[in-house]
């Protein structure tokens, strides 16, 4: 058992759906005019970032049991049961995580210090695999971005490139060949940098599961869950794109951007439907995963056919 915990019980942010839409609009309006007065567009973004992140979606979460007992995480094998059962093996305390590269204040942080120095917020996401399953889970994290600011990133910056541990004693399955190991992936700077992209430190209220990606994984909510690396240990601040593990494995299949996009089929199947985990019915699958109206502009002018 690990010995950190959090520093305090992490903020719940639930708004009701009604206030969440009024905002939607308000941020719409705001939009506008700061494109009207020549602002960034970056500067919308940051402007949702003022107040609290409101529960972003009010599908049904998945039970604990089912977010806990179905994972990818093929470290510890490649069965949807595997991590469940054997992630135990995985030691997360000690933990520290190193954030190098295009820097000024490159170095490392333990889990403790994530834990006590960053606000954390309990945020509910839709989490949908490129397998076309998705599940809703509430996380409990801080923005990418507030750890980024603390070592300072250069202007040089332009991508993140994250890395899992790796160690085959802990992580059997990593003396196979499924994957060029370690897990790696990787994000643009502007996408690293929204407010929406989590690191996520526990789920259900409480610290993050082994077999989750304890203790600190990304979370991307508008992108496949392959980007969502669990488990990090190194963070590199990069100037060229990073080849994440999937893109490596099977470029044709699996592309850097990897938006959920019901538009742009997998090779192999389709991806306008998904299968929700906590009834097991079928939803139509939204672009961007349902979080267009804050991530769309990301990727104004890009043929996302091309960029899949
Ligand atoms: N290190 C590592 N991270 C990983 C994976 C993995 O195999 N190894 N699988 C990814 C995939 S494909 C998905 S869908 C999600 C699953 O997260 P969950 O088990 O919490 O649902 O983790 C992602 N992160
Ligand atoms: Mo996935």
């Amino acid at each position: 058992m690990p010995r950190y915990r959090f520093a305090e019980p992490p903020a719940r942010l639930i708004t009701p759906k009604s206030v969440l839409l009024n905002r939607r609009s308000v941020m719409a309006g705001m939009g506008a005019a700061g494109l009207a007065a020549g602002l960034p567009r970056a500067g919308r973004a940051d402007s949702l970032d003022a107040e609290p992140w409101p529960d972003s979606t009010d599908d049904t979460q998945t039970s604990y049991e089912v977010a806990t007992g179905y994972n990818n995480f093929f470290e510890f094998g490649t069965s949807k049961e595997d991590p469940a059962e054997h992630a135990h093996r995985l030691e997360t305390d000690p933990w520290s995580v190193e954030v190098s590269g295009h820097a000024h204040a490159p170095g490392e942080i333990g889990i403790e210090d994530i834990l006590s120095d960053f606000d954390l917020e309990e945020r509910v996401y839709r989490h949908r695999c490129v397998e076309a399953w998705s599940k809703v889970v509430p996380w409990i994290g801080f923005p990418l971005k507030d750890l980024l600011a603390r070592f300072d990133p250069t202007s040089d910056a332009k991508y993140v490139e994250f890395e899992t541990l790796y160690d085959p004693d802990q992580m059997p399955n990593q003396e196979g060949d499924d994957i060029d190991w370690p897990y790696r992936e990787g994000l643009r700077m502007d996408e690293a940098m929204h407010p929406l992209t989590l690191l996520a430190v526990g789920m259900y209220g409480e610290v993050m599961p082994n077999q989750n990606g304890a203790p600190i994984r990304l979370v991307v909510p508008w992108k496949y869950g392959f980007k969502s690396i669990k488990s990090i240990v190194n963070i590199r601040l990069v100037s060229e794109r990073p080849v994440s593990s999937w893109e490596a494995r099977a470029p044709r299949e699996y592309g850097f951007y990897a938006n959920v996009n019901p538009e742009v089929r997998h090779p192999r199947w389709h991806q306008a439907t998904e299968r929700r985990l906590h009834d097991g019915g079928r939803i139509a699958t939204e672009k961007f995963n349902g979080y267009g109206e804050e991530v769309a502009h990301l990727y104004e002018g890009m043929d996302l056919t091309e960029n899949f």
